[in-house]
């Protein structure tokens, strides 16, 4: 059985679609981090950056040990029940690996950055913001021109580089890209999400966020603070905007902005 943390983002639903792919039985636990639960003791004891995703595996490699890092939780899980999804060798395997590590320190922080910044529309045009949306736009285009060679990220065969980078590929649009410029990563994002464990993962996060206690409401702009690790207030943050946009947070989160 294993133990997994989480809530509705992209670095969580990678490793739902993993679990599904690889048919293991898992527990959800949410924590709700636009709320700070991140920060709790119990938590920081799982994993010292404070984020989600975690995993705990009782049955694998490790005593009970938590594994904290999206690309490192698809190694573990890959490796340790022998998937495929990682070859044990060749080059197919450092294909793989190089595509994972691209979406870890490309793909996510830049994106993850595009997002911040369209979350305060005072900033929406600062240097800063202009320069997170180029390089989102380079790691798109990067991405389209190697599906035009290669069936998938790490060649001939569907790999954990899919999985990690697949659920980052719904913010095209509300990045204000055009999705008409990466013909080949759209292609490929349909026969993806066309897998069943595609869409189990997104059931499985959709079931996660549905934990969020009845009460919970927006984050106020404290807790926005403490989200984004702001050392002083900073600016206002237009949530309610931006959840129009899709369904980055909490489904309680989003109830509330349609009220
Ligand atoms: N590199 C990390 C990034 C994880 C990450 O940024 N998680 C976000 C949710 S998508 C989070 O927990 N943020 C809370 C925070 O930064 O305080 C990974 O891939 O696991």
């Amino acid at each position: 059985m294993i133990d997994f943390y989480g809530m509705g983002s992209p670095n969580v639903l990678k490793v739902a679609i993993l679990l599904e792919e690889l048919g293991l039985e898992y527990r959800s636990h949410r924590v709700g981090v636009l709320n700070g639960e991140n920060y709790e003791a119990d938590f920081l004891k799982l994993n010292p950056i404070a984020k989600v995703p975690v995993i705990i595996d009782h049955d694998g490699a490790g005593p009970d040990q938590p594994i904290f890092e999206s690309g490192a939780i698809l190694i573990y899980l890959a490796e340790t029940y022998h998937s495929p999804l990682l070859p044990s060798s060749g080059s197919q395997r450092w294909e793989t690996l190089q595509w994972l590590m691209f979406q870890m320190s490309l793909v996510g922080p830049m994106l993850g950055q595009v997002n911040h910044f369209q979350l305060q529309p005072s900033e929406e045009n600062s240097y800063a913001a202009r320069r997170y949306r180029d390089q989102a736009a380079r790691a798109l285009k990067i991405i389209d021109d190697r599906l035009t060679v290669s069936p998938f990220l790490g060649g001939e065969n569907y790999s954990i580089a899919d999985i990690a980078v697949h659920p980052w590929m719904g913010y095209i649009t509300r990045h204000q890209l055009d999705e008409n410029d990466y013909p080949k990563l759209i292609e490929w994002r349909t026969l993806l999400d066309q897998r069943p464990a595609f869409k189990r993962g997104a059931a499985a996060i959709a079931e996660m966020d549905a934990m969020a206690p009845a009460n919970t409401g927006l984050p106020t702009d404290q807790e926005m603070d403490k989200f984004f690790a702001r050392r002083s207030p900073g600016p206002k943050v237009d949530l309610l905007n931006y959840l129009g946009k899709g369904p980055m947070f909490t489904t309680e989160a989003d109830k509330h902005a349609k009220d």
